[in-house]
This record gives C-alpha cells, sequence and structure tokens, in this order.
C-alpha cells in the first residue's frame, strides 16, 4: 500500500463517519464495495479494481500498488475482496476512524466479520 493509496481514505472518512454516523458509514463503504466489483461475481477481483479505480479517486494507483491492496485487505485468501473484507480494510487504513469509533462501529464490523467467518 502506498502512502499516496492510504491518504484517499484517511482524508475522507472521519468526514465521512461524523457526517453519517457509524451505521451510514457502513452503507456509504459497501456502496464504495459495488463501485470497484466485479457485478457478476459478487467480489472485488484484482481485473475489476483495475477497471473501476479509477471511479473511487484511486486512479492514480498503479497496478503493483492494486495487487498489494489486495493481498492487504484478503483475509481468507482467496484473491478477492468479499464485503467485509472490503470494509475492514477501509477501517483499517484509517486509524484516526478507528480510534473515534472503534466501539460503535470498528467493533461492530469486525465481530460481525469474525462471526460469519467462524473465528470468533
Ligand atoms: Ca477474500
Amino acid at each position: 500500500m502506498s502512502k499516496e493509496g492510504a491518504a484517499v481514505f484517511e482524508d475522507h472518512l472521519p468526514i465521512m463517519a461524523e457526517r453519517l454516523g457509524g451505521e451510514g458509514l457502513i452503507e456509504e463503504m459497501c456502496a464504495g464495495f459495488w463501485v470497484l466489483a466485479d457485478a457478476e461475481k459478487g467480489v472485488i477481483t484484482l481485473e475489476s479494481l483495475k477497471k473501476n479505480a479509477g471511479e473511487m479517486g484511486l486512479g492514480g494507483l498503479s497496478d503493483g500498488e492494486l495487487e498489494a491492496m489486495l493481498r492487504e485487505g484478503d483475509i481468507d485468501r482467496d484473491g478477492a475482496f468479499n464485503m467485509m473484507e472490503f470494509c475492514v480494510l477501509m477501517f483499517r487504513l484509517s486509524p484516526e476512524l478507528m480510534e473515534e469509533s472503534r466501539r460503535v462501529v470498528g467493533e461492530a464490523v469486525r465481530l460481525d466479520f469474525l462471526d460469519r467467518k467462524g473465528f470468533a
């Protein structure tokens, strides 16, 4: 993950969190998921990421940086982002947001994810 790429998320998420509240933010983040996702597969693949990154303001990232982003957030190692992996990555890329809303949003996302994956 490049510093440039991370800054895109860090600059916007705290503002979005304040404006939308926890639940609204999750909806916004999941809307971002569908912008980047392969609509047929229902996941974000490297191909769909490369194709749609510009729509999310990530057009300046190289293929290698997008690959690194996918590796970073691909928790179950299937080579694609599902919605929860994507949401978790968004939070991980924004330490300030995690600090501000860990209990109300971060924990809810994490616990929901762990519960779904059977890790809890
Ligand atoms: Ca995955």
